[in-house]
């Protein structure tokens, strides 16, 4: 029997859902965090919508680690300790870790226990030699890193899938500081980043023929329902996902097809006929844009891949 892996425990407060959410619905306009898409249905959905022909991000990103490995790990350096913010499917952290030229360990830095434990026990599993680390954490504070028993050359970030778009730049900016103190300072990050594009494309990644996206937006209604206790009724609202080229983003939102009121923790909130509710944006980018949020966060961009069309980025940021 192999034995669990040590989680260091920094103990990340608990979401406070219900605050969230009526501070998000008593806005103008209403708005709820996109962060709560993601319980086990959502996630689900979320790995759904990744094999979606319109939803080209995880398919080019990964083809991209696969082709720009070799040049990935020369930029990176050996022996580095490969932290990762928030665990995916592990897909993209495979590619890496075998491009990497003699990986010292790896530490997938997690809110959820149940998907740290998930991510780190099936990484640690296929990669025996490897040391792997999970630690528990907010990642949009700096984290400390457990040591690894041998010494590593730096520490590498990866922050893959364009996740950073689903922050504001403010929260970005935030996000990218503590990635430069969490980094150290040889230290680096390889962010993956959606470019902008043919506004067509991006529009129909995120309004996929056969809905996934669709039912992954109401998921969050259902989850809120059981989490909270709200009465929303999902039949009532509609997924829409617009494409603001001026501001080279996607906004994502609930739209209220009938007036009609919802009822959160006694408290209730009317929503009219047609009243659109902002759940997520998906922020593309440019290299001017990347290039000015990396300095506002103390950090460079020192190398880049892009695909053959430039539809997305990887960019290493160091300090
Ligand atoms: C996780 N994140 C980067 C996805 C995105 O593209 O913004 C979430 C998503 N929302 C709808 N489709 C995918």
């Amino acid at each position: 029997m192999t034995t669990p892996l040590r989680i260091t425990d920094l103990h990340p407060s608990d979401d406070d859902i219900a605050g969230d959410v009526l501070r998000g619905l008593a806005a103008t306009p209403k708005r709820l965090p996109s962060k709560y898409f993601y319980d086990q249905r959502g996630s689900e959905l979320f790995e759904a919508i990744t094999r979606q022909p319109e939803y080209y991000p995880t398919r080019v990103e990964l083809a991209m680690l696969a082709e720009h490995g070799a040049d990935i790990a020369r930029a990176a350096g050996p022996r580095v300790h490969v932290v990762e913010y928030g665990s995916g499917s592990g897909r993209k952290t495979r590619l890496l870790l075998d491009a990497l030229e003699d990986p010292v360990a790896y530490t997938p830095i997690e809110i959820s226990r149940s998907a740290l434990a998930a991510s780190a026990e099936r990484l640690d599993r296929e990669f025996g030699d490897l040391e792997v680390l999970p630690v528990l954490a907010d990642f949009t504070c700096p984290v400390p890193l457990p040591p690894p028993a041998r010494q590593a050359d730096s520490a590498l970030v990866f922050f893959p899938g364009s996740t950073l778009g689903n922050f504001t730049r403010e929260e970005s900016v935030r996000l990218l500081s503590a990635m430069r103190d969490t980094m150290g300072t040889n230290g680096a990050a390889l962010l993956g980043l959606d470019l902008e594009k043919d506004p067509a494309i991006i529009e129909a990644a995120y309004n996929d023929a056969a809905g996934v996206t669709a039912e992954f937006t109401l998921n969050l209604l259902h989850r809120l329902n059981r989490d909270v206790g709200s009465d929303f009724d999902p039949a009532s609202f509609a997924h829409r996902a617009r494409y603001l080229r001026d501001e080279g983003r996607i906004v994502t939102t609930l739209e209220s097809l009938r007036a009609q009121v919802v009822t959160v923790d006694g408290r209730r909130f009317a929503f009219a006929q047609g009243e659109e509710m902002h759940v997520e944006q998906s922020q593309k980018y440019t290299d001017a844009r990347i290039a000015a949020l990396a300095a506002d966060a103390g950090l460079r961009v020192a190398a880049a891949w892009n695909d053959p069309r430039d539809w997305f980025g990887l960019r290493l940021l160091r300090p």
